[in-house]
């Protein structure tokens, strides 16, 4: 009798642990919508990640911010209490400094430059970076470039942003460029962007257009000027050690399955890009969409110049002359 339980208790347990190895579960985060440039990078990743390791790896999607805002996530991440998470650099520099470099103001041409770069021997270098963090960088991909909007007034010129309450991402470089178009600038996490706009705590915010349309800004917000005055990339990060668990085989089937993501994730950007002027109009803002950037340019001269003195002008010429 108690020998038949034993054995049937062995056996449960052999198949529990059977079926543990069978299917590991993993966890990714985002702080925008599933219906984002961010959910399809999010969503094509763990449909990927599942295909390519037969079914033996399932990643759980987590979007608006639901296991906290982007620091909180990359935080849990390097402590291994998630596995994985995308998000913006807004809060990587706090971990990995070498890419504080990436959201200098007008750094980059175009997408397509700032595509190059990352897809490049200097974005691929800087992946490598994130190895002594306690993280393993995945893939690059992107938010695009960042406009700026505010409750207040059309944004024609630089001086027009002088003394706007801005809500600026958790990044120094930011914060840095901003104060130097003399916005008072107010650090807080993305999920909380919404509420702040809408009681008034910040007159504006800066994002790119597929963060201002799936997050709703225009309900919010009235202007919304095209500065696109820093080009925002975005990274699949994973806690390291889970990555180094993992067979050479599986290894590679996560860093596929990140870049088809990122395919995804480009591609959504670009029709956003695309779509989201008239979209945000018919929504009823009013967008300047012909700034003279030079002017825009021009205002940050001594913030630039602060710049070169931090990372060195050949560093910076190095990423500026990428074809
Ligand atoms: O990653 O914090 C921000 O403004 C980010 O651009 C946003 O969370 C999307």
């Amino acid at each position: 009798m108690q020998l038949t339980r034993l054995v049937v208790g062995l056996g449960l347990a052999i198949g529990f642990m059977a079926s543990a190895a069978a299917q590991t579960t993993m966890r990714i985060s985002i702080s925008t919508a599933q219906n984002s440039h961010q959910g399809v990078a999010i969503d094509t990743f763990a449909k990927e990640v599942e295909k390519r390791t037969g079914g033996r790896y399932k990643v759980q999607t987590f979007y608006n911010g639901a296991l906290g805002g982007e620091r909180e996530s990359v935080e849990a991440v390097q402590l291994g209490t998630q596995e994985l998470a995308f998000s913006s650099t807004g809060p990587i520099p706090n971990f990995v400094p070498e890419t504080k470099i990436l959201d200098v103001p007008f750094l980059f041409r175009d997408k397509a430059h700032a595509r190059a770069v990352l897809d490049g021997p200097i974005g691929q270098e800087m992946l490598t970076k994130f190895d002594s963090k306690g993280f393993k960088a995945l893939a690059w991909a992107e938010n695009g470039f960042r406009h700026m909007t505010n409750s207040k007034r059309d944004v024609k010129e630089p001086g027009d942003l002088k003394g706007l309450k801005m809500r600026t991402m958790e990044n120094p470089v930011h914060i840095a460029a901003y104060k130097g178009f003399g916005i008072i600038t107010t650090p807080m996490a993305f999920p909380e962007v919404f509420t702040a706009l809408q009681q008034g705590t910040v007159d504006g915010q800066e994002n790119p257009l597929p963060v201002i349309i799936s997050a709703k800004f225009d309900q919010v917000q009235k202007h919304l000027t095209l500065t696109g005055h820093v080009y925002s990339p975005c990274i699949f990060v994973m806690n390291k050690a889970s990555f180094d668990k993992l067979s050479a085989a599986d290894k590679q089937a996560f860093l596929d399955a990140a870049k088809e993501g990122t395919k995804a994730n480009r591609a959504r950007v670009d029709e956003d890009d695309a779509k989201g002027v008239a979209d945000l109009r018919s929504k009823g803002m009013t967008v300047i969409d012909n700034v003279d950037k030079a002017k825009f340019v021009a205002a940050l001269a001594p913030v630039n110049a602060e710049f070169e003195k931090q990372f060195g002008k050949a560093t910076l010429d190095k990423i500026r002359d990428v074809k």
